[in-house]
């Protein structure tokens, strides 16, 4: 099919001013009757999307139409004739219980919930689904009263009563235009969790959310962080919120993580639900930042929401970047800065870097599905940083300001969005637009002499771009001597192919601390030597870079061992090596950083970080080289891990705190390099750790320790802990996300009896992406496996996913996208899986995505 372009936007040629909705809800026939109340505002005939509903009716003005008066395909319902302002209804009816795509409305564990951005509104009824048409709705719902005693949609209920046949009905009506995407609507039997927020201008606000029967409270930690993001927004950008309640539903079948819909957020329920006993600190840490996240949308997303697709980043860039400045104030901003830093390199630098790469305002698509993306989400949260970086904190809240008071109730474009910026500022920011166009990791190339640095920038072609432009790139940098800094921050920017800037001091033996706190989304290639990186590690203040050098020196040494592997060599420890270790333990000792710091300096670069810096990589001698390195580095630190990781010991009640989450972080990352090292107390302190675990977090990492050291301990904990946790679906998911990441003693036969299990569900995107997609991402050794089994089983089951969820079949074909990072006989085969999908009558998302990766 031709794809969408960005060139082609034109303007829908109606107004809706009112929408009424009608749901007779019922599981496998549900009528919709929509009222729309149009005005003309262009030529043309009405075009309304629709896809796997069955069209009853419509009527113009009352008059029912013939056959004859309209077109219907199997996308579209064309309406011929249509006066200037007059009231058309269209009635459908869709079957919820086979929706399968999880899409429009469908049922989750007994309970009707939709799913609408970016185009399931269509599979609800015939509508102009589009982000640029806003109106506002009104929703009536009608169900069995007993099966459905809560009937939910956005914003506020006007009506409720009884209806015919033991069944009731509720009105709500959301008094702010909204695209169709933002519409939700949820049926069902819940427990609830209520509380209230008193906004800036003292009106109080009831705030609900909806989960199963008995998880309320594992909902607590979800309504705490709403709540603080409810007063962060008000302090941090000035923005308020604006319906009369605001609710929260949790359910178990979703593709997104959460969904923004207008005062009734959708969320995946691993992303809600959590307790001590059941959650790990990472799921506390991401509960934190999605519920900020979505509720951030309000504003940034809905209150202004996008012309059309391709400005997807100007929702998603920017509440990324409100989110992880949110969660920095709550958890320390060098931190953050890291994991958000670490997490972009792993997912969107290797997305930039392969047959995937699209700019963060891409041009043209498939599916749109295809393209909620690390680079639209990551990436377009970094462009807004950097905007922060270049015109200061004041500067850029005056530009947020003036954009949500010039924009608001209006879909935007990026051009808009910076045009606030310029129009605050006066400042001119037009070549900042080239980061929205160019695809692409830009390489920054430092080269100094005894009195000045040159900062160079280059962006290699992309799919579909030869050539690019230079881009303006804030560079923060200082200069470090053997005692500490020698002189003060800097900031130079970068706005041509390359500049030259004399050092505030000429001395020599010192190193270029480049690129702090991470200022700009490039790579750089810098004339560093070991000891550079060593001299960083013991003596940057900027906590990202004093990282980041450990993080480099890492690659550095995996890169090398890598090709000693492939190679047929032994790895061996050299200076280097010994070096490394030793700035980890001065790092480890030192009572000046926290536990946080120090267990993210202990964690390695992963294997796709390798693969990224080498060619033609064999991807399981990279595994290996990450398991040498652990090893190495626990036997080397074995003086000091055992009295660290009794130091750290918890005493007192569970709290999911930072503090305490980081003393977690650092006690279980000793307990993973003794493992990893074959300490004689792992095995034992694993076991007692698994046995006597008051937390998730540390009962899971001892499993996973356990499973790592191998032996009969593994199945007997592994069948503990299904018995243990049987009920609680998030944590089989973790149950079997531990054995997708193993090297599992059955090899593929284990990871298949494993989708045979009872409790594996194809249907349910969660689980299927724990066994499914961590295998894929996390178990280089058993997906990469030379004789291409890891493939086959991974091909089956994306295939078997299409069938049902094109969406979620795509994005774990996203997996094959490292293929031309890896050795030519595996590059061979993936290329092989690739071709059978092709030919397997793929959906439209999966073969968009398989055929670009294929190239
Ligand atoms: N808008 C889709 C889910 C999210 O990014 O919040
Ligand atoms: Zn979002």
């Amino acid at each position: 099919p031709r794809p969408t372009l960005l060139s082609d936007y034109t303007p829908y040629n109606f107004s809706l001013d009112s929408v009424t909705l009608d749901f007779d809800l019922r599981v496998e026939a549900t009528q919709v009757t929509t009222t729309l109340s149009v005005s003309r505002k262009a030529g043309g005939p009405m075009r309304l999307n629709g896809e796997g509903i069955t069209l009853k009716s419509v009527s113009i003005d009352g008059q029912i139409l013939a056959r004859k008066d309209y077109q219907l395909t199997q996308t579209e319902l064309v309406l011929d004739n249509v006066p200037d302002n007059c009231v058309i209804e269209i009635i459908t009816q869709c079957n919820p219980s086979q929706n399968a795509t999880l899409m429009g409305l469908y049922v989750s564990g007994g309970r009707f919930c939709t799913q609408c951005e970016a185009e399931g509104f269509r599979r609800i009824t015939y509508y102009p689904d589009r982000p640029d048409v806003l109106s506002v709705f009104t929703v009536k719902i009608t169900a069995d009263k007993s099966k459905f005693p809560y009937l939910l949609a956005n914003g506020n209920m006007t009506d409720n009563g009884e209806a015919p046949g033991g069944r009731h009905f509720a009105v709500w009506e959301d008094p702010f235009p909204k695209p169709c995407y933002l519409f939700a609507l949820v049926a069902g039997d819940f427990d609830i969790l209520e509380d209230s927020f008193t906004t800036m201008s003292g009106r109080d606000i009831p705030l609900t959310i909806y989960v199963d029967r008995g998880d309320a409270p594992r909902a607590d930690y979800a309504m705490d962080a709403l709540k603080r993001s409810m007063r962060w927004d008000e302090t941090a950008f000035g923005r308020e919120y604006d319906l009369d309640r605001f609710m929260i539903v949790a359910v178990r079948d979703f593709n997104f993580g959460a969904m923004e819909n207008k005062g009734l957020n959708i969320f995946n329920s691993s992303l809600l639900l959590a307790d001590g006993p059941s959650a790990t600190d990472m799921n506390f840490e991401r509960i934190e930042s999605v519920v900020a996240h979505e509720y951030f949308h309000n504003w940034t997303g809905n209150r202004i929401t996008c012309r059309d697709w391709f400005q997807l980043c100007l929702k998603e860039g920017f509440t990324v970047f409100r989110d992880q400045e949110f969660s920095a104030d709550q958890r320390g901003a060098a931190v953050q800065r890291i994991k958000d830093v670490r997490a972009l390199r792993a997912r969107q630098f290797a997305e930039d870097a392969g047959p995937l790469a699209h700019p963060v305002r891409p041009s043209q698509y498939e599916k749109i599905d295809n393209f909620y993306t690390a680079t639209i989400y990551e990436k377009g949260a970094e462009l807004i940083r950097m905007l922060k970086t270049l015109l200061g904190a004041d500067d850029f809240r005056k530009g947020c300001d003036y954009y949500f008071e010039t924009l608001d109730g209006t879909a935007a474009t990026v051009e808009q969005f910076i045009e606030s910026f310029e129009a605050a500022t006066d400042r001119d920011l037009s070549q900042f637009m080239l980061w929205y166009e160019q695809a692409g990791t830009p390489v920054l190339d430092v080269k100094r002499d005894s009195s000045s640095v040159t900062f160079t920038q280059s962006l290699r072609a992309t799919p579909g771009q030869k050539t690019k432009r230079p881009m303006p790139m804030p560079i923060k940098w200082q200069v470090i001597g053997k005692d500490g800094p020698v002189s003060d921050p800097q900031m130079t920017v970068l706005n041509g192919a390359s500049i030259t800037v004399d050092l505030p001091n000429d001395r020599p033996d010192t190193t270029l601390s480049v690129l702090q706190d991470f200022s700009s989304p490039v790579r750089i290639n810098s004339r560093n030597e070991t000891g550079d990186y060593l001299r960083l590690m013991g003596g940057d203040p900027n906590s990202f870079n004093r990282w980041d050098a450990g993080q480099t020196l890492a690659t550095k040494l995996l890169s090398t061992l890598t090709g000693a592997i492939e190679s047929g060599r032994m790895p061996r420890v050299d200076t280097a090596l010994r070096d490394y270790v030793s700035a980890l333990r001065a790092t480890l000792l030192s009572p000046d950083f926290d536990n946080n710091f120090k267990a993210l300096t202990l964690s390695s670069p992963s294997v796709m970080t390798i693969l990224q810096t080498r060619k033609a990589s064999d991807p399981t001698a990279a595994a290996l080289a990450v398991d040498w390195l652990h090893r190495a580095i626990g036997d080397r630190l074995r003086g000091d891990l055992l009295p660290l990781y009794n130091d750290l010991q918890d005493s007192g009640p569970f709290s999911p705190d930072a503090a305490a989450a980081g003393r977690r972080a650092l006690k279980n990352a000793s307990l993973a390099l003794m493992g990893a090292s074959f300490h004689p107390q792992a095995a034992p302190l694993a076991l007692e750790q698994f046995n006597d675990a008051t937390n998730m977090t540390d009962e899971l990492s001892a499993l996973v320790t356990l499973s790592q050291l191998g032996g009969r301990r593994v199945d007997q904990s592994l069948s503990r802990f299904y018995e243990k946790w049987e009920h609680n679906p998030l944590v089989i998911d973790k149950w079997f996300a531990v054995q997708a990441m193993r090297k599992l003693p059955g090899g593929i036969h284990d990871l298949s009896d494993l989708t045979e299990h009872s409790a594996y569900d194809r249907r349910n995107p969660n689980r299927v992406r724990a066994l499914v997609g961590n295998f894929a991402m996390s178990n280089p050794h058993m997906f990469h496996n030379i004789d291409g089994t890891g493939y086959d089983f991974f091909t089956a089951q994306i295939l078997d996913m299409d069938s049902r969820n094109p969406q979620v079949a795509a994005r774990l074909a996203g997996a094959y996208e490292i293929w031309p990072k890896l050795d030519k006989a595996r590059q061979a085969l993936i290329q092989d899986q690739l071709r059978a999908i092709m030919a397997a009558g793929p959906s439209q998302n999966l073969s968009e995505i398989a055929g670009k990766i294929l190239g």
